[in-house]
């Protein structure tokens, strides 16, 4: 097993739902905590909580993981011994609208594409060479099954998910020889803020996506979070893929009445 205790682990999109759920379980195992989000008094109180219940080490980085210039600057502000990121869980994404590829709206794929792709980018990039320098590292990006299988309306939020999988392998591949760790965790349906989102706010659509089954938890993929980081140093997962017991794939699901 890794032991995580004063493991040095950065969580995108920290504020709600999975990010939040795996800041909790890495507190549990006393590793130090970077948050990330762009809501600073979500980030405030469940820095509050961790340290409480914990008592670990909290960096919170509030930025906009779209901007370039605030990822690097954030980065930078933090003190020297932090900017060693032993694992980095690369957690913010967002889908906006279910609309067909015709209908949609640019503006709000722009947001998609920069926030799914460009920002994993961004911070990946400033983390990295750290973990090259050291020969150890831990790179978990949540992917989605939204990665694995196209379905209507899904189109840039699945491509931006089949980019997440194949940065994935792209940077498994390209650091083989520098010990870095690199697994992708692809949940199905969980239910968080992410329907909420998607359907601009509309908290009866989103309820209904989950109507009749019963979704993952944010815990539950954290829950494969941990397991992908406390493998022996020598294991790399991969991937993993995780639905409820009620869906088979992105097209199959068995609602009860
Ligand atoms: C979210 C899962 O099924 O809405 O990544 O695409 S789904």
């Amino acid at each position: 097993m890794t032991d995580l205790k004063n493991k040095i682990v950065l969580i995108t999109g920290a504020s709600a739902g999975i990010g939040a759920a795996c800041a909790n379980v890495f507190a549990a195992q006393g590793a130090k905590l970077i948050l990330n989000a762009r809501r600073e008094t979500r980030i405030d109180e469940l820095s509050d909580q961790l340290k409480k219940e914990f008592g670990i080490e909290i960096q919170k980085l509030i930025f906009d993981i779209r901007s370039l210039d605030q990822v690097k600057q954030a980065f930078n502000s933090l003190p020297e011994e932090w900017k060693n990121v032993d694992i980095l869980v690369n957690n913010a994404g967002l889908a906006i609208g279910t609309d067909k590829f015709q209908d949609a709206d640019l503006a709000d794929w722009e947001q998609v594409l920069d926030t799914n792709i460009k920002g994993l980018i961004y911070i990946t990039k400033e983390v990295l060479p750290n973990m090259i320098k050291r020969e150890s590292g831990h790179i978990i990006n949540l992917g989605s099954i939204a990665g694995r299988e196209v379905y209507i309306g899904g189109n840039i939020y699945c491509a931006t998910k089949f980019a997440v999988n194949a940065i994935s392998k792209a940077i498994r591949a390209d650091t083989l020889d520098k010990k870095i760790r690199v697994s992708s965790v692809d949940p199905g349906m969980v239910e968080t803020e992410f329907s909420i989102v998607r359907f601009r706010g509309d908290e009866e659509k989103a309820k209904n996506v989950y109507k009749g089954l019963q979704p993952l938890t944010p815990e539950d993929i954290a829950d494969a979070v941990l397991f992908c980081a406390t493998r022996p140093p020598h294991v790399n997962i991969n991937e993993i893929l995780l639905t409820p017991l009620a869906q088979a794939s992105a097209f199959y699901a068995v609602r009860e009445e």
